[in-house]
């Protein structure tokens, strides 16, 4: 199986829990977006009905309006039924890391006010710790002295060898701008970070930090794919 195919296998388990007249959280990123198709065409089949979508990107609010789900916004349903969202990162604890597509402050905007948050991975997403592979710990700043704020993010995490990169796309090196206007510095470390809450509250203590990829004892379930089949784990 590729992972593709491991991603889907875990959307389609994922929308099992979706039933008619439910508000949903619509995730970001390759994975999510297999969920997103498929509660569309269980829409246009009639095997669902009355479904809301709450998108968690511009990406996936065109996404899922392509396949004809009714939208919907946060300011119009403060609480939503469930969230099926992917994730870059997921430890024993069901803690996550997100982000790394970009959509991180919509994703925990949203993926907070759900009842249920359900996140599908493939097996190559499951850590012992976080941020400990070496691969990037989204947080979105503001532009405004972009440098300042990630030099005090990357001194934070000192002890852990921490480096501090903007994350920038295209071939001139052009700020990445999120959907809300902002910037993203990537966090890599060098070595285990330690305490998930302590890091997490010191992050946002810093002013100029809109929010970071740690999603902490937010996932209540989460599916995973693998070649000999799915696993779900309950919180
Ligand atoms: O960037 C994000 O937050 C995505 O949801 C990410 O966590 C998972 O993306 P993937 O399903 O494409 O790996």
């Amino acid at each position: 199986l590729t992972q593709d195919e491991l991603k889907k296998i875990a959307a389609y388990k994922a929308v099992e829990y979706v039933e008619s007249g439910m508000v949903l959280g619509l995730g970001t990123g390759s994975t999510a977006k297999h969920a997103v198709d498929r509660i569309g065409e269980l829409l246009h089949q009639g095997k669902l009905q009355n479904i809301v979508g709450i998108p968690t990107s511009k990406k996936t609010h065109e996404q899922a309006l392509s396949v004809g789900i009714p939208l919907s916004d946060l300011d119009s349903h403060p609480v939503l039924d469930l969230a099926i969202d992917g994730a870059d990162e997921v430890d024993p604890h069901l803690n996550l890391v997100k982000g790394r597509g970009g959509s991180l402050l919509r994703e925990k905007m949203v993926e907070g006010a759900c009842r249920k948050f359900v996140v599908i991975v493939d097996e190559s997403k499951l850590v012992k710790h976080l941020g400990g592979s070496g691969l990037a710990m989204p947080v979105e700043i503001v532009p405004f002295c972009w440098k300042f704020t990630a030099k005090r993010l990357q001194d934070l995490f000192e002890d852990a060898g921490c480096v501090g990169k903007l994350r920038t796309f295209g071939e001139n090196g052009e700020p990445f701008v999120t959907d809300n206007g902002n910037y993203i510095v990537d966090l890599y470390f060098k070595k285990d970070i330690g305490d998930l809450k302590a890091a997490s509250d010191a992050i946002l203590q810093l002013a100029g930090v809109v929010e970071h990829g740690m999603f902490l004892d937010m996932a209540t379930t989460v599916i995973v794919a693998s070649e000999l089949g799915i696993t779900v784990k309950n919180k």
